[in-house]
């Protein structure tokens, strides 16, 4: 699997507003669904295979070297890469729990218990929808 991908239309976007990061290749389908949505409202978005674990320099990297105005960090099992995210920049992070063991369970108590002054959001388990979604509204409190 590719580890960069463009999907609007596999159009590169340069200086996309939704940065969308999974930790793996195997949570792509769920950023499919987020991207989507997004392409169909129009807003640009790019998505990026990082493992908060596994390639920790690189998220680093990309965080802080993205212009992106949110995140949607989508990841399985420990997922730390919501939290990751939030801890580089102050830019609001939507996390997406995937069920990829223990029903997502796992995921998602390690998305929504951030320590306090380190907020992310949450969305259902592999419910990349609702994270476009969120990000629509977040992106027209701008406007
Ligand atoms: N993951 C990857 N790095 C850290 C975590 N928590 C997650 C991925 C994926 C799961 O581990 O987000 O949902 C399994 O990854 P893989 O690459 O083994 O399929």
């Amino acid at each position: 699997m590719p580890r960069f991908i463009y999907l609007s239309e596999k159009r590169e976007v340069l200086m996309p507003d939704v940065a969308i990061v999974v930790g793996s290749s195997s949570d792509i389908r769920i950023a499919e669904e987020a991207s989507a949505i997004l392409e169909e409202l129009g807003i640009t978005h790019e998505v990026r295979v990082i493992s908060a674990h596994r390639n920790p320099d690189e998220l680093d990297e990309y965080v802080r070297g993205s212009d992106a105005i949110l995140f949607i960090a989508i990841a399985g099992l420990s997922a730390a890469l919501p939290g990751a995210i939030a801890a580089r920049t102050r830019r609001p992070v939507i996390g997406v729990p995937v069920s990829s063991a223990l029903g997502g369970m796992d995921a998602l108590l390690s998305i929504v218990q951030m320590p306090p002054g380190v907020p992310v959001a949450c969305v259902g388990i592999d419910n990349g929808v609702n994270a476009a979604r969120l990000a629509e509204r977040i992106l027209q409190v701008r406007d």
